[in-house]
């Protein structure tokens, strides 16, 4: 028998209403290991109530002291007992055990970082332009948040959406990927006894029956989305006919722009870094490399032998350096997308095929892939792959490559090298994108906004309005002289 993931609710495990469950499969063993509940609209329905009366406990809403002691003991909670999620998350999607561990790793400090950001909250006098009022900033929170999510980093996205909606005194729901629920599931019941009922709710299942009845429930009052451009839309759609605010944090085709004059050892560890470390499943994956002439064969043979010592296996092991890809759906996706740039006439320079490994015969393994000589309005330089593929062109003038990095319907992310820094720096705000690295690739930070432009999202995690986000204003006026006759003037 597999483990079977139940939905988390009002501080319980409950199983799904209609007694249905879906299969997970672990990506390295192509085998199914556990499973998890298919929610329904009436589950989602118990979980928005449970939601809704938790978010207005006048100790939770109104009262941020203890919103940030809750948020400080969630944090100490994971400090002490996130190795418990490590191996979860893995047999779900695969990834390899010294990243996944690093994040865990890193949790509570999400968690912390807006128990002190709360603290920080001033409430804001107004400066009006008339006399005998005055006025004052109220920022309320949304009610009931719906958290939907992916499946490459289940918890630190969760973390993204949860520390802070909760910081601003909302509930949330969380709707992980039908593909890695079980580290959601885990994460609410490990956090039980240091979360109030109803705070953290957890429901499992696919996106178009859970995750679609939380964006329509009438108390959900606002949705945090990652994932796919398809998704997305159609999240932002229901959203729209439920008049509810949406943020979007999609997909992506980050280009890495190398200049001539880079340091190469250090574009070559930050090119490195940013397609091949998670297998490029990462939203900023950087997986347009537009490189200057002079310097493109001699990085394109670094980077090749970069690759031939690389070891694939089992995503637990720390010696594995290239684990699976995270499911079957996304394998076949990459697959196929080779066999069309193959067709399409690239050139392919290492990799290009899948893998088989030695005792996961029937995982997900597919080799770090450069294609050079892309066509640029090709499907594989146009649109994201998700996986470990790079696309190479070269340059030769500094406006071609700014014009080769923004010719995209996404603007995740970018990476701008060269030893110049003003240079960099100009380059940096032309390229379109909501973050770009100067001489560094893929760092996140609770205190520097995350998001796309163009068809990579809107709206922003993380950074300075984080908190603000999960709330709304409220303008409270103060009549400071007598209220004057209305029809005397
Ligand atoms: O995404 P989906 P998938 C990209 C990447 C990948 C592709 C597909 O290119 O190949 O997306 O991944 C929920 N109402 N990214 O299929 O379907 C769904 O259940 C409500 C980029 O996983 O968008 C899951 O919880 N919810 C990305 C979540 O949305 C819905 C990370 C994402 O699933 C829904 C992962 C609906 N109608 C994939 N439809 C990134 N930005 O980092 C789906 N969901």
């Amino acid at each position: 028998m597999h483990p079977k993931f139940q939905h988390f609710i009002d501080g319980q495990s409950v199983s799904p209403q209609n007694g249905d469950w879906i299969d997970s499969i672990n990506p390295a063993t192509g085998a199914v290991w556990a499973q998890f509940a298919r929610g329904n609209a009436a589950d989602v329905a118990g979980a928005v109530r449970a939601a809704n009366t938790a978010c207005n406990r006048p100790d939770w809403r109104d009262d941020s002291a203890n919103r940030s002691a809750v948020l400080h003991a969630i944090a100490d909670h994971l400090d002490k007992n996130f190795e418990q999620l490590i191996e979860m998350e893995i047999n779900d999607n695969g990834k390899r055990i010294r990243e996944v561990r690093a994040q865990m790793a890193g949790l509570g400090g999400w968690y912390r970082h807006f128990a002190m950001a709360l603290a920080d909250m001033q409430v804001e006098k107004l400066s009006l332009d008339q006399p005998g009022v005055s006025a004052h900033l109220e920022l309320m929170p949304f009610g009931v948040v719906g958290a939907i999510t992916a499946w490459n980093s289940p918890l630190m996205i969760a973390a993204w959406k949860v520390a802070p909606a909760l910081a601003a005194g909302n509930a949330v729901i969380i709707k992980p990927s039908e593909m890695a629920s079980a580290s959601s599931v885990v994460f609410a019941e490990l956090l039980a006894p240091v979360v109030p009922n109803g705070l953290i709710n957890v429901i499992t299942g696919y996106g178009h029956e859970a995750g679609a009845a939380i964006v329509a429930a009438d108390a959900v009052r606002k949705v945090t989305f990652t994932g796919s451009e398809i998704g997305g839309a159609k999240v932002a759609g229901t959203a729209a006919e439920h008049v509810k605010p949406v943020t979007l944090e999609l997909g992506g085709k980050s280009p890495q722009i190398v200049f001539a004059d880079a340091n190469l050892e250090n574009a070559l560890n930050g090119v490195l870094s940013g397609i091949f470390l998670s297998n490029g499943q990462t939203c900023v994956a950087g997986s347009r490399l537009i490189i200057h002439n002079s310097i493109r064969d001699d990085f394109l043979r670094r980077l090749q032998s970069n690759l031939e010592s690389l070891r694939y296996g089992d995503p637990l092991r720390d010696d594995t350096d290239i684990g699976p890809i995270a499911n079957k759906p996304q394998f076949d996706k990459i697959l196929a997308m080779l066999d069309r740039a193959k067709q399409a006439g690239a050139d392919i320079l290492a990799g290009g095929h899948k893998v088989t490994v030695e005792g996961f015969e029937n995982g997900f393994f597919i080799a770090p892939t450069i294609l050079q000589n892309v066509a640029t309005d090709s499907e594989i330089w146009q649109e994201e792959v998700f996986g470990p593929v790079l696309c190479v062109n070269g340059f030769e003038t500094t406006a071609d490559a700014i014009n080769m990095a923004n010719d995209s319907h996404y603007g995740l992310a970018a990476g701008v090298w060269s030893s110049d820094a003003e240079f960099a720096k100009d380059v940096a705000s032309r390229v379109h994108a909501g973050t770009v690295y100067i001489n560094h690739y893929r760092s996140v930070s609770a205190c520097a906004p995350v998001g796309g432009v163009k068809r990579s999202g809107y709206g922003r995690e993380l950074g300075p309005n984080a908190i603000r986000d999960f709330m709304q204003e409220k303008a409270v006026w103060q009549g400071d002289a007598p209220m004057p006759d209305p029809y005397a003037q």
